[in-house]
């Protein structure tokens, strides 16, 4: 669809080019970023990543950049990050809650009852690969691109009669990053290159005249939050050079390459990181096997490996919105004229960006995506691009299960099991309780104990979120054996620690939830609504999965008695939905954290069909205003989305798709979301945003079938579109046409048998369909065929 469609589109493209004498970009489709200068700043250069590896390609001319990333390098060592004894003092920071002494709860908290040290470890740059191309001081048509059809990075300018062109990727089967630099003309091709590293102790030398190797330590010693870490991890990056015509010579820390015609580069890196317990790993040798699988392959044999592997992820889902798509701008100048121009196809890009963006960063048996993804230049990252588990690490793998792209999610799950067994010391050192409980964040060594500030450090359902995942990976796919074998297991446990955690309300004989609080609004409190949200949807999730498993009967029971006396959502005198047990909200406040509408979404338990609680959580969301920090701003399109007020979900993408400023989220030139900073969870929130404005599954019926909801929140600024490839609850796969703002038709493939009630407008048809089964849906309800197609 999409490639049909660019064909009129590049024609027209094709035609301003000439008439404008600009360097047009030679690619195929519109699913491309592309400028004509190279990235001045780090946000303005091209990501690339396979998942383990990331980089940023500046494109420069004289002196290009790519500045690289490995997942693993991360400053601290194994260690337990719980304080041993910190249950001793639970029941009185209860007291203290409950007698309405927050100031002092939080005090004692402070001194007896916070992670050991009391903060998380930062994420690391790795390196930069330089090259220098000596003379290469005026291009003519120069043009860079990022083409998110074949995920390959590309740079071209003109000097004289002689054409340059870099292409850069990251490729998953090969484990590298892969660069090609070339002239037209044989013999042109004149440069240097080596390494630069950031850390001290890290030495480069070109150790062959076709091979520069970076060897490196993190510093002995790193001060954090008053004690010294140590940090044992080694570090090893392997450049390996392959030369058309011409030679190559190793000259110190460069290797130089004279009168090619072309050049390759392998890049190899890696850290002695094994897991989270275990740094005994040996850098030189996966870069070295990873080097020498590659031995035997051509460059064009590397690309059409890394090109088939990618796109069997990316192109499950194509997305087109009619309305303009001025392609012939270069993205930075799009994004500038976005606020006054709506443009449909800049929001296509950014959703295909988003999930792009996800198979770059996290591929199974990799590091989950970090705040950052992979991609981070700095010693000392924002919130030391950790995993943040109160909203940001969670947005990251939304996408994940209904933009159709399941394997990513598993470098999530890998670090689930990891946090059960840091978790259980944890549950045990700070609530004397059973299971196993995260709090707001982790890192690379999976530190779940609560860290930073008493005042949102204090928060436990970050591990009950998190399970949530497993079920939600269920609920999309019908994997029984999944349930079984990777999501029960830790539900189970998490369900476990809540069992013993929760403490009856004296007031109102409620169970209710902490200490905790609500996400890093209003302190150290007992039972904000958020918690109770998860916590019973963490409930209801396990004791369904230990009944289809047949497993847990008298477990599941207590589960649901428990769950039946959790304090229920309420709505307070402003009509909105309590962000507390009391209703103390201020409707003036514009807080980014909306988390009492958890239970809209990602949470279902407040839906159209509960209309009391739907409009109190509108007004709520309301009172919190249009604005707020690009994952603030991305969080709340999902919500209008499931408040089915396409308009205003729109609205809210618009206010993401502009430029970002200093204290103003929106976009980088490269596309990357603004917190600001950088922050990449609004990128990968605003791709599952736009997926929620035209499919939703999370309403289910009594016997527990999903309701399909087809474009439930279409705005009108999208009349025409269609989608193709989008996830289901229960098992589905969701194509859908519509013109005028009406559905022309759908067709809905069953993946995992199960029944299913399709919604569109007030239209309600029930399916049953096996296994490999589709049927196409017209706009009404008899308007419908059977089609039964090959099971793929
Ligand atoms: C949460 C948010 C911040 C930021 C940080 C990484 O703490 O409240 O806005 O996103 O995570």
């Amino acid at each position: 669809m999409a490639r049909r469609a660019c064909a009129s589109l590049l024609s027209v493209w094709a035609v301003l080019h000439a008439t404008a004498g600009l360097g047009a970009p030679e690619q195929e489709h519109p699913l491309m970023l592309w400028y004509r200068q190279p990235a001045r700043q780090w946000v303005e250069a091209l990501p690339i990543g396979n998942g383990r590896i990331g980089a940023m390609v500046f494109g420069g001319v004289r002196t290009e950049r790519i500045q690289f990333n490995e997942s693993t390098l991360w400053i601290g060592e194994p260690r337990d990050y719980s304080r041993p004894g910190a249950a001793e003092y639970l029941p009185k920071i209860r007291e203290l809650l409950f007698a309405g002494k927050q100031r002092e709860a939080e005090a004692l908290a402070m001194e007896k009852f916070m992670s050991v040290p009391l903060r998380q470890m930062p994420y690391q740059p790795f390196g930069d690969v330089i090259f220098e191309f000596a003379g290469h001081d005026e291009p003519a048509d120069y043009q860079r691109a990022l083409d998110l059809e074949e995920a390959v990075a590309t740079v071209r300018y003109r000097l004289g009669d002689v054409t340059f062109e870099r292409e850069a990727f990251a490729s998953a089967p090969a484990g590298l990053i892969v660069l090609r630099v070339k002239s037209s003309q044989p013999g042109q091709l004149n440069f240097r290159v080596t390494f630069k590293c950031p850390h001290s102790n890290a030495v480069v030398r070109a150790e062959q005249d076709r091979l520069l190797v970076l060897r490196g330590r993190l510093p002995d010693r790193y001060p954090r939050a008053g004690i010294i870490v140590t940090n044992p991890l080694r570090f090893e990056a392997r450049l390996e050079l392959r030369v058309e015509g011409g030679t190559a010579r190793a000259e110190g820390q460069w290797i130089e390459v004279t009168n090619a015609n072309a050049a390759v580069v392998l890049l190899a890196a890696a850290t002695s990181f094994k897991n989270f317990q275990d740094v005994s790993g040996d850098p030189e040798s996966s870069c070295k096997a990873a080097l020498s699988r590659a031995r035997g392959k051509t460059y064009n044999e590397l690309k059409r490996a890394h090109v088939a592997d990618y796109q069997r992820l990316f192109r499950r889902v194509e997305l087109q919105l009619g309305g303009p798509a001025p392609i012939e701008l270069p993205t930075d100048e799009r994004l500038r004229r976005a606020p006054s121009a709506d443009d449909p196809g800049l929001a296509v890009l950014v959703f295909q960006y988003g999930r792009y963006l996800l198979i770059s960063s996290s591929r199974p048996g990799g590091q989950p995506a970090n705040l950052q993804g992979i991609w981070n230049e700095s010693l000392n990252p924002p919130w030391e691009s950790k995993f943040t588990c109160n909203i940001n690490v969670e947005m990251n793998y939304w996408p994940a299960t209904v933009c159709n792209l399941l394997e990513c999610h598993e470098p999530l799950f890998d670090a689930l099991d990891e946090l059960v067994i840091s978790g259980r010391r944890t549950a045990r050192n700070h609530y004397a309780a059973r299971g196993w409980v995260l709090h707001h964040n982790f890192d690379l060594w999976r530190g779940t104990a609560p860290i930073n500030h008493a005042n949102h450090g204090i928060w436990v359902s970050g591990g009950a979120w998190l399970s949530l995942h497993l079920w939600e990976q269920f609920l999309f796919t019908q994997d029984k054996r999944f349930l079984k074998e990777r999501a029960y297991p830790v539900m189970r446990e998490a369900a476990l620690f809540f069992c013993d955690f929760l403490v009856e309300d004296p007031k109102t004989g409620w169970l209710i939830s902490g200490p905790s609080n609500s996400p890093e609004h209003g302190g150290l409190v007992m039972g904000p609504t958020m918690d109770h949200q998860i916590i019973r949807a963490l409930f209801a999730a396990c004791a369904e999965a230990a009944r289809i498993l047949g497993t847990d009967h008298e477990f599941a029971t207590k589960l649901d008695a428990m769950r039946a006396r959790i304090a229920p959502n309420q709505i307070g005198r402003h009509g909105q939905l309590q962000e507390w047990l009391d209703d103390v909200d201020d409707p003036k406040n514009k807080h980014r954290h909306v988390s009492h509408l958890w239970g809209v979404h990602p949470g279902a338990e407040i839906t159209w069909r509960t209309p009391e609680l739907f409009n109190a959580a509108r007004q709520s969301l309301i009172f919190r205003g249009d604005e707020g920090t690009g994952w603030s701003i991305a969080w709340k399109i999902n919500f209008w989305a499931r408040f089915l007020d396409g308009d205003r979900a729109h609205l809210l993408l618009r206010n993401l798709l502009r430029p970002a400023t200093g204290d103003q989220a929106g976009l980088y030139p490269n596309l990357f979301d603004a917190h600001p900073p950088f922050q990449i969870d609004g990128n990968f929130g605003a791709t599952a945003g736009i997926a929620e404005m035209l499919l939703q599954s999370h309403v289910r019926e009594p016997d527990g079938r999903f309701l399909i909801h087809l474009l439930p929140a279409l705005p009108s600024a999208w009349p025409d579109g269609e989608v193709k490839g989008l996830r289901a609850r229960g098992g589905f796969e969701v194509d859908i046409k519509w013109s005028k703002g009406k559905l022309d038709h759908a067709r809905i493939k069953s993946v995992g048998g199960q029944k299913a009630r399709i919604r569109y407008g007030e239209n309600y048809r029930d399916i049953a369909l096996k296994r490999g089964q589709s049927l196409l849906l017209g706009a009404t309800p008899v308007s419908y065929t059977h089609l039964t197609l090959p099971t793929s």
